[in-house]
């Protein structure tokens, strides 16, 4: 006689139809931010912001997150591991392959959509990110949205010693056109860059 086993976890879902489980468990997903937040400080060790006081760049990407889990309210630690590491192909000699290999398809795909060619000219970056920023995916928006919001409140501080009035405010239209393109993504953060963009402007 075959022995009662317990009840299917899905009844009424063949083998196919059943959801995969989430890829990350809370251990796991705390050493991959652990592993992306030693792998963007080695990276950005040289490297550091444009405000008076040259914080050491790290401060941003790892503030970045900080953004998301706070505020966001974000925990997802493919999110916030692609914040953190969001910068290193831009500014860094990292590749995207090494992220690829280091941290799996779905992070890679997440930096590379957050990443400029920077083969273009800076004004023609500029209207790519404004272009293109619609189309991309819910976790490239949350990413753009606390990079901008974390880099506003920055300038709004203290902007880079050389820039004028006039250069600020294009810094705030322009970053007010790109999150347009994110609307629908984070209510407290969308809430958030509208007040300081409409402060700025
Ligand atoms: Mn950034």
């Amino acid at each position: 006689m075959e022995k009662e086993g317990p009840p299917p976890a899905y009844p009424d879902l063949s083998e196919e139809q059943i959801p995969a489980p989430p890829p990350y468990s809370d251990a796991s997903g705390i050493m991959l931010i652990v592993k992306a937040t030693d792998f963007a400080a080695r990276k950005h060790r040289k490297q550091k912001r444009k405000d008076p006081q040259q914080t050491p760049y790290i401060n941003h990407p790892v503030g970045v997150a900080r953004i998301l889990t706070s505020e966001g309210g974000i925990t997802d630690p493919i999110v916030l591991a692609a914040a953190i590491l969001h910068d290193t192909v831009e500014d860094t000699n990292t590749t995207i392959d090494e992220i690829e290999q280091e941290f799996g398809r779905e992070i890679r795909n997440i930096i590379a959509e957050v990443t400029d060619d920077k083969s273009l000219p800076k004004e023609k970056r500029k209207a790519l990110q404004v272009e293109q920023t619609p189309h991309k995916s819910r976790q490239a928006k949350l990413v753009k949205l606390a990079d901008k919001l974390y880099n506003l409140r920055d300038i709004e501080r203290s902007p880079p010693v050389w820039w004028d009035c006039r250069r600020v405010k294009e810094y705030f239209k322009w970053s007010r056109d790109v999150i347009a393109g994110c609307k629908g993504t984070n209510d407290a953060l969308e809430a958030a860059l509208d007040d300081i963009i409409n402060r700025n402007l």
